[in-house]
């Protein structure tokens, strides 16, 4: 199959479900091309069956802001006529769809259909897309979708009550790739972080204020009063220059390390104890869902599709969003309790393998070829 995977390049977590899907698909033996405004951060453009294909726009001084989807949905033209592809994939509502409706009005023009699959990946609804300034163009955007996909029954859900959506939404969640963890066992640069009789706790995001990035650090800073820890923050975003001054205000700055965009993530999540994510908004959590992949228990708030990942009393704890208290109170009761942290790691590992790409990637190929025979 030709596909064509339109995505953010960034680490954020939309961007990187395309990617790692693209790449097992091109694996496969399918064509993938993927469109983005610069390669996208995981990808590599040296596998065979890939294509790059950035976005490029003219700077033209009249426009206060560049036409973005204009531009997109002109090489999305360009990239279907010239390689034939079977169909195009686009991970996030906006501008991706919209973008993706204008391709395919265009080379109706030429006799040429093009399917659209539209996955929703989180703030794309539940922040961004309800917002007044887009909401039309997002609910007409999915309509027109040959294919809906969300990746947690709980965005489904949102999507429902924030749009008035005609097609129907089919959840397909993230994936991972166990594989990648279990290779890397070995490989853990523990000492660089912690000594043999303390904890390290981590958190990896896009420090954007839905994660409540300051709540980790003040769950932490309960947490190294009871128990000998360091705490790794992983990521880089708006709001870090403001949880370090928090770090400093706390005098925790010996104990936390800001480590920013990282690629060994693997190698440094495998030697972690625990993982927190206390998100006001977290459509699924694939941050969350790759620490249990290296073995690592949860330490989470209930907001939206997190409790489709972390098991209360199994893999982790959940908690209001804001109950820093309890969040902190678990992450005790767990790493002082040798026996149950053992448990709850070897649970949050058996748990992410409901989430392994052999079991999610066919359910993608199921749907671009319904798509495909729908055109
Ligand atoms: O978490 C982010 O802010 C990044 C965001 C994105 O769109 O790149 O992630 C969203 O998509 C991920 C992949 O499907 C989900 O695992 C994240 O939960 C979701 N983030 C939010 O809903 C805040």
């Amino acid at each position: 199959m030709k596909i064509g995977i339109v995505c953010y390049p960034t680490f954020g977590g939309s961007g990187i479900v395309a990617t790692e899907l693209g790449m097992e698909l091109a694996k496969q033996g399918n064509e993938v091309h993927f469109i983005s405004y610069s390669e996208p951060a995981r990808l590599n453009v040296l596998m065979p069956n890939i294509t790059f294909h950035p976005v490029e726009i003219e700077n033209y001084p009249l426009f206060q802001y560049q036409p973005y989807s204009l531009a997109l949905s002109t090489l999305m033209v360009d990239i279907v006529k010239q390689h034939g592809l079977d169909v195009i994939h686009v991970h996030y509502a906006i501008p991706h769809a919209y973008a993706a409706f204008i391709a395919k009005q265009i080379l109706k023009e030429d006799g040429i259909e093009l399917p659209v699959v539209t996955t929703l990946h989180g703030t794309d609804i539940t922040l961004v897309g309800k917002h007044p300034s887009y909401k039309s163009a997002v609910e007409f955007s999915i309509n027109q979708s040959d294919i809906v996909t969300s990746v947690s029954q709980s965005l489904k859900q949102n999507t429902l009550d924030v749009f008035k959506i005609k097609k129907e939404i089919h959840v397909i969640p993230n994936f991972i790739e166990s594989e990648l963890f279990d290779h890397l066992k070995q490989n853990c640069p523990r000492e660089n972080f912690a000594t043999e009789d303390e904890k390290l706790l981590v958190h990896v995001s896009n420090f954007r204020e839905v994660k409540n990035v300051p709540h980790v650090v003040e769950v932490f800073h309960l947490v190294q009063k009871k128990i000998k820890a360091k705490l790794l923050l992983i990521g880089v975003g708006p709001e870090r220059e403001k949880v370090e001054l928090l770090v400093r205000k706390l005098g925790l700055e010996d104990q936390v390390f800001f480590l920013g965009k990282i690629r060994q993530l693997y190698q440094i999540l495998c030697a972690c104890d625990l993982f927190v994510l206390p998100s006001s908004q977290e459509s699924f959590g694939l941050a969350a869902l790759e620490a249990m992949a290296a073995s690592l228990p949860v330490i989470s708030s209930n907001a939206g599709g997190i409790p489709e990942v972390n098991v209360e009393g199994v893999t982790g704890y959940l908690s209001n969003i804001g109950d820093i208290e309890e969040m902190a109170e678990n992450a005790i009761e767990l790493l002082s309790n040798e026996e149950k942290l053992k448990e709850f790691k070897e649970n949050a590992k058996a748990y992410s393998f409901k989430f392994r790409k052999e079991k999610i990637l066919p359910m993608y190929m199921n749907l671009y070829e319904q798509a495909i025979k729908k055109d």
